[in-house]
Order: C-alpha cells, then structure tokens, then sequence
C-alpha cells in the first residue's frame, strides 16, 4: 500500500516534484493574534504577507476545484490555510471540504491551523476522512509564547499576555495528542523569530517528536506591515539563521526544506505558478482530464516517484537522519530554477533560490530562500529602497554558499558575489547533473572556479 504522504508535496520532498496542491480560501476569520500578523493579509503562520486572497464561499471553492481538477490532472491535495484559520470558520470549512469529498473522495484534504480550537473538530476531520493537518507551534514555553501572541479569543472571552498564551499552548497539545490518537498525519509549522524563538526551537522539535508528529517545517519570520512585530523594528532571519535552527531540529526530527511559503490562495505545484508546466513526462497541453486518465495519470506518477525513491536507496543517499551542521568537503550551491527539476532561471528574475549541500556523489535540498521583496522579512515592496538594496539583500541571504548555479547573471552582481565569497556559474540543465559537476569542478579550482559561457551583460 503506498505510504500516506507519497502523493502530498509538502509531507514528501520528493512527491512536490510530480504531485500539485490547490488552497480554498474560504476561512478569513482568526481567534487568535500572533504578533507578527495583520489581518487585512493572508494568515503568516502557513504562507506569506503582501497578499490578499479574495475570499470564497463553499460554493465558490467547489467550482474552483471543478475546474482545476479537470486540467491538472497531476492535483492530489486540497487544502484550507486561510486567510484567517481554518478552524475559526467551522461552517465555511467543513462545508466545503464536505463538498469535495462528496465529489472527489480521492483527492487528499489538508488542513493548517493554530491549533486553538483542533481537539473540539477531532470527529469532524475523522468523519471527512482528513488524513494530514498542520499545526503552528511557535513556542512550547509560556514565556516566549507571550512574546509571540498578543491575544487569544478562548470560549466567549480575550484574554491576553501569559493567559493567553497558557490556553493556546494547553490547546494546541491537547490537539495534536487527539490527532495522534485518531491516526492523523500532524506536521508542525514553526515560524523562526530572531531574538524570540530561534534557540528555542529545539525544544520545539523534542515535543514535536515526543508528540509523534510526522515532520517539523521551521519557516524563516516574515512581518506584516502593521503588525506589532514591524512596529518594534523586528526582522526576519538571514538564510544561514534559518538554515542553523533547520539543521539543529534536524538532528530531532525529520525537518521539511520544501516549503514555499505559499499564499492561501495558491493552487499548482510548490514553487511553480503554472500548474502543468512543472513536470516532468506529464501533460504539458492544458485540457481537460477525465476522471480516469486522472487516475491512470497519477498511477504512473507515483510509480515514476518511486521507482526514483528505491535507486536512490540503491545508491546509499536516501532522506533522512541529516547530519547536524555543516561537514567539511562538502559544496554549498544556490540554485535559480523556475521548475522542472532544471537551472532554468537568470540571477536576477529569481524569486526564490533552492540551496543544496553536495557532499560526493549525493546532493540534498538544505532549503528555500526566498528573495527580493520579502527577503529581509518585511513584506512592503523595496521599491524605496531601489535595486540595489534588493540585490544586498540577495547576496547576504545566499551568503553562507560557495556557488550560484544561474541560467545567466550580470557583470554587477557577479561581481558583489565574488565578493562575498560566492562563485557565480552560468549552466542550464538537469539540477542533479549540474550540481554534482558544478561541486566536482569547484573542489578542484576553488573560488577561481569560472565555468559556462561568459556572464551576460545584463544588470540583474
Ligand atoms: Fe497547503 Fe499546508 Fe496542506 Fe501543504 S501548503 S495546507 S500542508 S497542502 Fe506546504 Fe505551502 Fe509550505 Fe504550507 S509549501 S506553506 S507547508
Ligand atoms: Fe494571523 Fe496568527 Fe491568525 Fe495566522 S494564526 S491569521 S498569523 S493571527
């Protein structure tokens, strides 16, 4: 029987390269206020600020999925993050999730939640056959969740400061216990507060192991403009702050490296926009599928994703049990890519940068960092700030990385990444390929490394 997460990309690495999601934002009200949100954006806790995402009815959301479902026949999981919780907006959320069950009982529901009111919805998500929620858990010490959550709206009543943050804490493990019991899949969402949390979270990890949850997604602070975090200067960790509390968990618990911080309204495959265009020997034409090339569709993907899982056991680099920190000999390469599996991406349009750690002839994703507007945790667009600051920025989120592997990159920028320690590479094909080259190449001539055509003249 294929294991739970095979066809859920956030519960697998692997799988977000063959299996998309689709989010309903049916939810916006919230019962709790973490200090680093503002409400009028999309729930941070689960994706990111800047964005709004249009609310929907149950009814809308149906035919949402009616249309996705029919042309991309790679969509396995449905779930709800916001844009509030899901769990503060029980009708709008079971009423949907019912509708697509009705419709759709193979498709995978998900849900992400703060965890507030989850052991008071244990039967409801049993009844509907929900297999995997996500609860953010920030903080397992009454002290630091007092720094982390102004309010909590509990049973009629606010309560605030160490109250408050006693009943979220009391409620969140009275959840996720529940969830164990009913033999749902739980991963917990941890949102890295520099000067808050980022020692703490390996405590967080051991009650997220001691608690039996699946895998533990430690994602990098970003602050709502207008949240009380941005109005007491707070800022968000650099790539190498979150990689080390990544790397610390890791040696607790399985930590995920995949997550795109998606909006609550995202609907594709991780860190792709256009749904179909992502995987590889699938359908590229965007049509519509019936139920059953669907089903034969996603057969053949599991089976592609598997066949992939037991070579690379084969070869002895199979996931799991990371090493803590960072061991000697091995290459730390950025990668611009806009999909399939590929360089792909010039430096400068990139969005995001997949860092990986190549040590041998093995390769591993360490995570995702993401750039430009958000890069330094705040969500306002840096127009103000101009090109050159976001290109700063860029360079000091990559800066613990000896290469970035890009389709094409400027004279300016290449220039501040060598001087930042940074090869800049300009290759195209196969990740895999490139980086175990790339590495090979790098360990023989160092930082004079200089590999590809010549950099392209361009400014970004
Ligand atoms: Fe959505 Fe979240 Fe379910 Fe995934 S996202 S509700 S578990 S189906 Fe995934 Fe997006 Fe990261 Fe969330 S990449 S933000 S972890
Ligand atoms: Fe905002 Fe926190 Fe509520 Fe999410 S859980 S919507 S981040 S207050």
């Amino acid at each position: 029987m294929e294991a739970l997460s095979i066809r859920h990309p956030c519960y697998s690495e692997d799988a977000h390269y063959y299996f998309a999601r689709m989010h309903l934002a049916v939810a916006p009200a919230c019962n709790i206020h973490c200090k680093y949100c503002n409400r009028k954006f999309d729930c941070v806790s689960e994706s990111r600020p800047g964005v709004v995402s249009q609310v929907l009815k149950p009814a809308e959301a149906y035919r949402k999925v009616q249309e996705v479902v029919s042309t991309v026949p790679q969509l396995s999981v449905v779930g709800i993050a916001g844009p509030g919780d899901p769990l503060a907006n029980p009708r709008q959320t079971f009423e949907t999730f019912s509708l697509i069950k009705e419709s759709w009982p193979d498709l995978e529901l998900c849900l992400s939640t703060n965890g507030l009111k989850l052991a008071d919805h244990i039967t409801d998500l049993e009844r509907l056959g929900i297999r995997h929620v996500t609860v953010t858990v920030n903080a397992v010490d009454i002290d630091i969740a007092t720094d982390v959550y102004d309010r909590v709206h509990w049973r009629g009543q606010t309560y605030r400061g160490r109250d408050a943050a006693e009943i979220l804490l009391e409620r969140q493990a009275a959840g996720i216990e529940a969830l164990q019991k009913a033999g749902i899949l739980c991963k917990i969402n941890s949102v890295l507060i520099p000067g808050v949390n980022d020692s703490h979270l390996v405590q967080v990890a051991e009650a997220a192991r001691a608690w039996g949850a699946f895998t533990h997604n430690i994602m990098p602070l970003i602050i709502s403009p207008g949240s009380p975090y941005e109005r007491e200067g707070r800022s968000g960790p650099l790539g190498s702050e979150t990689l080390k509390v990544q790397e610390a968990c890791s040696a607790i618990m399985p930590v995920m490296r995949h997550c795109r911080q998606c909006r609550a309204d995202a609907v594709g495959f991780l860190g792709g926009d256009t749904a179909s265009a992502d995987m590889p020997d699938t359908p590229v034409v965007r049509r519509t599928y019936p139920p059953e090339e669907r089903e034969a569709i996603q057969a053949g993907l599991a089976k592609q994703l598997l066949e992939k899982q037991g070579k690379r056991a084969k070869r002895g680099a199979a996931c799991g049990g990371e090493p803590p920190g960072r061991s000697p000999g091995t290459v730390r390469i950025a990668v611009a890519t806009r999909g399939k599996g590929k360089v792909n991406l010039h430096f400068g349009h990139a969005k995001e940068f997949l860092v990986y750690e190549v040590a041998g002839d093995s390769s591993r994703l360490l995570g995702v960092r993401k750039v430009q507007a958000y890069c330094n945790g705040t969500a306002e667009c840096a127009d103000a700030n101009g090109k050159q600051q976001i290109l700063a920025d860029t360079v000091a989120m990559l800066a613990d990385c000896d290469i970035l592997l890009s389709a094409g990159v400027g004279e300016h920028p290449s220039q501040l990444l060598r001087e930042a320690g940074i090869v800049p590479i300009v290759k195209k094909g196969e990740i895999e390929q490139e980086l175990l080259e790339t590495a090979k190449f790098y360990r023989y001539f160092g930082h004079t490394a200089q590999a590809g055509p010549s950099v392209a003249p361009h400014s970004g």
